[in-house]
């Protein structure tokens, strides 16, 4: 039954990805999130994690403005108060702080799930009950290496774990983008879809011309091709082209989603939970969606299996998730902080049935990869390095 809150954690965490993983403004070899541990005076267990690309080259916050806004912003307001309250804090938040809404997402998720985890029921079930049991998984393709790219597609069709492929381009020359991507759409052709994601690499006259290559080869949907201020130039681009336009950083509010859809400048939306401040502001946004006729993908900023399975317990409850998602952090990831995967297979990622978010936190492996004091976190060149100190004692 209910309990108030007694503590609330923020502890942060680098785990390592299997593979280097290339974007538009750097290479990821490990990520970095924000974990939140909120208990109540039972001893139960709510979790919610921050985790975010680049540091904050992505989006403005990083795990460690997280951690401090949380811990001295938001969590003092809590202590006490009863987890099932979850919109009136969620409300509140926005007067505390300003911003920050990946700090205000983590701290949601972990209400949310000791809100559920004390009623004994799962998640979806407090935003309204599930939808999908299942949403078709995309996988990242983005090695840097067209080759590579196409064995490591290969292998996941083989599987049966992904249908769709997303390529992360904007690195380098969008002549030799556009090439690698259309290698990969015509190779994969009838038997997965190809998207790309540019995180907003390309100007205006780029992005013409380069989605007109791209569309010609094949290539289902173009995320982000543009700096995320210009609503007028993805109006443009959604106007000109066939192939869908999807908003990812454009898209954080609901008042963002508002924008978009008043001026048709993005034919699909991408969520996710923390860009946009929680899981209720997800609800509104995907809210807009619907009014407006829009579909919605599944988003993910490379989550382990805690914010993955936040994440699946919102969109699993969404109706406009038409597009599927990209929930695979986890897979990308040579380590989890669970003790059971989630469930992945048949293409799709499976609604876990538990109580809240339906996962359990490994403590060994918290331990494990739990930010160790001696070692320093470099954002370089936009991307994320854990290295070790030279003279570790
Ligand atoms: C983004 O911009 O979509 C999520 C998966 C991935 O490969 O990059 C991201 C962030
Ligand atoms: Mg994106």
């Amino acid at each position: 039954m209910t309990s108030p809150i007694r503590s609330i954690e923020t502890v942060l965490v680098d785990i390592p990805t299997r593979r280097q993983h290339r974007l538009s403004f750097g290479t990821i070899t490990a990520q970095n999130y924000a974990l939140v541990i909120m208990t109540d005076e039972d001893g139960r267990i709510g979790l919610g994690e921050a985790s975010t690309i680049g540091g904050p080259a992505w989006a403005e916050e990083s795990t460690e403005t997280i951690q401090i806004m949380i811990e001295r912003y938001l969590a003092p307001h809590m202590i006490g108060a009863d987890p099932q309250h979850l919109l009136r804090y969620a409300r509140a938040m926005d007067v505390w702080v300003r911003g920050n809404r990946f700090a205000k997402a983590a701290l949601q998720m972990a209400q949310l799930d000791l809100a559920a985890r004390q009623l004994g029921v799962p998640a979806v079930q407090l935003m309204g009950g599930q939808v999908h049991d299942s949403i078709p998984l995309a996988w990242t393709l983005a090695s840097g290496d067209t080759d590579r790219d196409i064995e490591e597609g290969e292998e996941k069709l083989a599987q049966r774990k992904h249908e769709i492929f997303k390529l992360k381009i904007g690195y380098g020359d969008p002549a030799k983008d556009v090439a690698h991507a259309s290698r990969i759409a015509r190779h994969f052709s009838g038997r997965a879809r190809v998207q790309v994601d540019v995180n907003q690499a390309w100007d205006e006259a780029c992005a013409v011309s380069s989605i007109a290559g791209l569309e010609e080869a094949g290539i289902s949907l173009i995320e982000q091709p543009v700096a995320r201020e210009r609503l007028d130039v993805m109006q443009r681009l959604a106007h000109r082209f066939d192939t869908l336009i999807m908003a990812d950083e454009s898209l954080s509010t609901s008042a963002d989603a508002f924008a978009l859809a008043r001026s048709a400048a993005a034919d699909v939306f991408a969520l996710k939970l923390t860009k946009a401040g929680g899981p209720w502001a997800t609800l509104n946004t995907a809210a807009v969606a619907q009014a407006a006729g829009i579909g919605c993908y599944g988003g993910c900023m490379l989550e382990t299996s805690v914010g993955t399975a936040a994440y699946l317990h919102c969109f699993s409850a969404i109706p406009a998730i038409t597009h599927g998602c990209e929930l695979f952090g986890p897979l990308l990831l040579v380590d989890d902080l669970v003790t059971e995967p989630l469930r992945m297979s048949e293409f799709s990622i499976h609604l876990h049935p538990g109580a809240g978010f339906g996962v359990d936190l490994d403590l060994a492996k918290l331990d494990f990869y739990r930010r160790d004091p001696r070692r320093v976190h470099i954002p370089m060149n936009g991307a994320n390095h854990v290295v070790p100190r030279i003279h570790a004692s």
